[in-house]
């Protein structure tokens, strides 16, 4: 095998039952950012995703429509192509389980392990559950249904074929034990651990044919059950075993996919049937957890989530933002709050909270207010002097981390962090703009001075572009464009990652801002009057009104006023409350021993990871009163800004008063 292996990575095959919503957008961008990424570094990189088209719910769905199966499934296919062309995804190939070059292998593969006594005979009689498309044991099954999905099961009592899972156990658990890297992350490798030691049975891998699937070679009367048949795709777009230069791409690199078909099926039956073929198994299998969606998971079926079409057109509708930068901000939120190891609420109100505080208030005005401050001081011509000019040198050397530890969060399949890696620089740029005041700089006559500080703004957004090329593709393009920079050429990361490489006396392009901000006041209105963007979507869940204050009269007396207990207070945790825009659930520490929950209408105005450790103003003797069915016990004090938000209050010096210390 003389060939140079290549970066191979796969996203699940997505059933046509149903369209591409953000669930399934959110796991073909996590492997677009890494596909584009390793394309930048030189490597060859070939990124696979397709459709899974020989489910029995395709076939339902089909005949629901009142289409035939293939029909039907040519025409969803379409809309993940679409789709995914819409989000200028980087796709090298689109596989479909019914075309011929796929059909053709899972008969080889079929035939193969029939030969080597690994598929077998037998008769099967147990639950299998359409929805999951998964056969499960008795003790799998309450109530007529899995304990797993709470899907409905039904019983099957069918002739079928098996595949000798039960032979690969040890085999399996030897590997994992020694390529740590195989399953990510540790607690869904250790989910797996225990399902393997719990013992593996065989497997049925064929079911009776009612004309939609493809058929075991040789008996007409079976198909190849459809998980069977949908695994083996990642090895059909290798070209195996015909095509001699199959193995510059297997194994794959990385399967990614989401957490409910990580343990059964990436992680032990895909493994075991490679096992029994005798092909290398892929490097890293990694599983994300859920968007749930008012604290259930958002699926298709259900109809609750929606697609990344409806979003982009409501991002566009309440910013005025682009499409295309609309599109940009959705990857950002999806690619940013995904969870690795758990689950994550989707909604429209983080969203824009991402937007406004991210892209908007921090990257775009770091862009903007570079660029316009250039060419007032400077006459929009960037400084000659390169890495010389960089102020006092912190932006240089803090840069230099952060390049070298978005490799690594790229490197371990993390694009959710290294885009908060990035935003530390984005939020250093605009701290050292602050510091070093270049309009000071200016009326002073400093001009040397001016052209130190604004080299160095710029150069970090020049490298922040080229971090955020693999991962908001659209914006790094427009940010560079702004700056007078082209694209960036692939296989140059680790050229153009290098401090100080903008070139001195460039003119660059006028700024104009790219992420219009969304006035958050409008936006309950405004999406109320939006068409709604999936039938059968429940409404927007609605604002939650922060009682109001009775209107306060002209005086009140000092007893009036020593009735209010105030306190200084210290955040200790603090979380989004489910289904609610505005609110946050914290825990605070007012010197009672244990802290007190409170509930705060600040959720628009601050991300809850900001909170914890800032001390605030409490009012401690405030009735407990509940929200949303949760107790608040106490208040926080809080300005409101031009706009509507809540400013919290703080302490001049926190460090000098404790929590619980009185406030007058
Ligand atoms: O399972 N949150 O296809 P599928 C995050 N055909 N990701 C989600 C999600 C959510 N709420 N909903 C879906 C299949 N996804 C099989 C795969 S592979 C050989 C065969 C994403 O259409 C996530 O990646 O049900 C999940 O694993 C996948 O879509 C399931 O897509």
């Amino acid at each position: 095998m003389a060939h140079d292996k290549t970066f191979y990575i796969t996203t699940p095959i997505y059933y046509v039952n149903g369209v591409p919503h953000v669930g399934s957008a959110t796991t073909t961008l996590l492997c677009d950012a890494l596909a584009r990424f390793h394309r930048l570094k030189g490597e060859k990189t070939f990124f696979l995703t397709g459709t899974d088209e020989h489910a029995q719910k395709v076939a339902d769905a089909a005949a629901k429509a009142g289409m035939p199966a293939q029909e039907f499934a040519d025409k969803v296919a379409g809309r993940f192509r679409d789709c995914w062309e819409y989000l200028n995804i980087s796709n090298d190939d689109f596989i479909r389980t019914s075309e011929p070059r796929h059909r053709a292998v899972v008969a080889e593969v079929f035939r193969r392990l029939q030969a080597t006594g690994d598929i077998y005979r037998g008769k099967y009689e147990g639950w299998y559950s359409v929805a999951d498309e998964t056969f499960f044991r008795e003790s799998e099954v309450k109530d007529g249904k899995a304990i797993e999905s709470g899907a409905a099961v039904e019983w099957v009592s069918e002739d079928n074929y098996y595949f000798k899972l039960s032979a690969y156990g040890d085999r399996l658990l030897a590997h994992i034990q020694s390529h740590p890297e195989f399953l990510q992350p540790e607690t869904r490798r250790n989910e797996v651990l225990a399902f393997i030691k719990g013992g593996l049975r065989d497997i049925v891998v064929s079911r009776r044919n009612s004309g939609w699937g493809i058929c075991v070679p040789g008996d007409e009367s079976q198909v190849v059950y459809v998980w069977f048949d949908a695994l083996i795709n990642y090895l059909t777009a290798t070209g195996w075993p015909g095509n001699a230069a199959w193995d510059s791409r297997w194994p794959a690199d990385l399967h990614l996919v989401g957490k409910e078909i990580y343990t059964r099926f990436h992680a032990t039956l895909w493994p075991a049937m490679l096992m029994g073929l005798g092909l290398p198994l892929p490097g890293t299998v990694l599983g994300h957890g859920w968007w749930l969606v008012d604290g259930e998971k958002g699926a298709k079926s259900k109809g609750n989530i929606p697609t990344p079409q409806e979003v982009v057109a409501e991002l566009v509708e309440l910013s005025g933002a682009s499409p295309e930068i609309a599109k940009d901000a959705l990857r950002y939120y999806l690619l940013r709050d995904i969870s690795f190891t758990g689950d994550a609420e989707y909604s429209q109100s983080h969203l824009i909270s991402r937007y406004n505080a991210d892209l908007c208030n921090k990257l775009g005005n770091l862009l903007n207010r570079t660029l316009k401050m250039l060419a007032q001081y400077a006459g929009a011509v960037v400084p000659e002097g390169g890495a010389e000019r960089t102020a006092d040198g912190t932006l240089a050397s803090l840069s230099r981390e952060i390049v070298q530890d978005v490799e690594r969060c790229m490197l371990a399949y993390d694009p959710g962090a290294a885009l908060s890696v990035i935003w530390k620089l984005v939020e250093a740029g605009n701290g050292d703009i602050d510091t070093t005041a270049p309009w000071k700089r200016h009326k002073a006559g400093d001009t040397r001075g001016v052209a130190d500080a604004l080299y160095a703004a710029l150069e970090a957004v020049r490298i922040i572009s080229v971090l955020l090329t693999p991962l908001l593709p659209h914006v790094a393009s427009v940010m560079r464009e702004q700056l007078g920079l082209g694209e960036m050429p692939l296989g140059d990361w680790a050229h153009e990652t290098h401090w100080g490489g903008l070139p001195g006396g460039r003119k660059t392009a006028e700024a104009q801002p790219i992420f219009p901000r969304i006035d958050t006041k409008n936006t309950a209105t405004k999406q109320k009057e939006l068409t709604p963007v999936t039938e059968n979507m429940p409404p927007p869940p609605p604002i939650l009104e922060v009682a109001e204050a009775p209107a306060a009269p002209a005086y009140i007396t000092i007893d009036d006023f020593a009735k209010i207990q105030l306190k200084i207070g210290e955040i200790k945790t603090a979380e989004r409350v489910e289904g609610a825009t505005k609110l946050l659930k914290l825990t605070v520490d007012i010197g009672e021993g244990s802290p007190r929950q409170i509930l705060a209408g600040i959720a628009e105005s601050y991300l809850p990871e900001s909170l914890p450790g800032k001390k605030i103003v409490v009012v401690a003797n405030l009735a407990p009163r509940k929200m949303r069915g949760l107790e608040s016990q106490g208040m926080l004090m809080a300005a409101t800004d031009a706009e509507g938000h809540a400013i919290l209050l703080h302490p001049a010096d926190p460090d000098a008063v404790p929590p619980g210390a009185q406030v007058r």
